[in-house]
């Protein structure tokens, strides 16, 4: 296991879930932590529930669907935040679950900008100075849903297929570099995940999680901080996980 003392990482979408549940677990491990999100109230609550101080935490808003943004954000950062050794591009989402011949547009466009475009832009702008410093590890949220596509699921699934695809692609390219890529692939979390997804319908959101053990965002992030501390010749390329009582995207045993 190597140590992550002082290694800079920059979370995605660390304001809420999985990313939030990353950066508990990186912060203990001594790292220092690139905070982005666009609740920017949401992050500074985080710092203070985990007592970091600003020589261990730098706070971004950053709406990663901006690509300019993106770009100033990662070229205007002080120069002892730079040298970014972890990018775990988390942020991430998923809108409704219509049928493809009756789904919203909006909904589609936010959901490629974001899981996709966003992702494909954190990783431009920070993976050259990987390169350059020959060392590096970028680790991608992608999810069942870039293995099976459900129904409803249409563009979502494509989003983390496409997330999928990149990835592979990433490590291929990188290949003679010492940077890794890993893509961490949950089944069901229990986050704001299925809130988001029906814009806010809590009910409805709680259904998705009744009667079974989801993952909790810790879980994730305990899969992507072993990722993350193995020797630096191994690169966990993909990983796998479910609750138990998730076969598949679509079989759940509920009790
Ligand atoms: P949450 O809704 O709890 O968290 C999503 C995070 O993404 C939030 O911090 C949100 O921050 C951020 N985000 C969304 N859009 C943007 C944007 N345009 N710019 C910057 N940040 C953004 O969901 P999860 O923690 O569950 O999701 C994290 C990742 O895990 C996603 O990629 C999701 O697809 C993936 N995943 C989730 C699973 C689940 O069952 N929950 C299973 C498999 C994968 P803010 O709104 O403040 O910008
Ligand atoms: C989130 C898991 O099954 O809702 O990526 O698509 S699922």
């Amino acid at each position: 296991m190597i140590s992550l003392q002082n290694q800079i990482v920059l979370i995605t979408g660390a304001s809420s879930g999985i990313g939030a549940a990353c950066a508990k677990i990186f912060a203990g491990a001594g790292a220092k932590l690139i905070l982005a999100a666009r609740r920017l109230e949401r992050l500074q609550q985080l710092v203070e529930t985990l007592h970091l101080t600003s020589a261990q935490v730098y706070l971004l808003q950053l709406d990663v669907r901006d690509r300019n943004a993106v770009e100033s954000a990662i070229s205007s950062l002080p120069a002892s935040w730079s040298d970014i050794d972890i990018l775990i591009n988390n942020a991430g989402l998923s809108r409704a679950l219509d049928k493809l011949h009756e789904g919203n547009f909006l909904d589609w466009e936010e959901m490629i900008d974001t899981n996709i475009k966003g992702l494909l832009y954190l990783t431009r702008y920070i993976v050259p100075g990987m390169v350059n410093r020959d060392r590096g590890h970028v680790i991608n949220l992608g999810s069942i849903a870039g293995h099976q596509t459900y129904p409803g699921g249409n563009v979502y699934c494509a989003t983390k297929a496409a997330v999928r695809a990149i990835s592979e692609g990433l490590k291929q390219d990188l290949l003679g570099t010492p940077v890794r890529v890993t893509s961490v692939d949950p089944g069901m979390v229990e986050t704001e995940f299925s809130q988001v997804r029906f814009h806010g319908d809590i009910e409805r959101a709680k259904k998705v999680y009744q009667g079974v053990t989801p993952l909790t965002p810790d879980d994730v992030a305990d899969v992507i901080f072993f990722c993350a501390t193995r020797s630096p010749h191994v690169n966990i390329n993909e990983v796998i996980l479910m609750p138990v009582n998730q076969a598949s995207a679509t079989l759940v045993h509920r009790l």
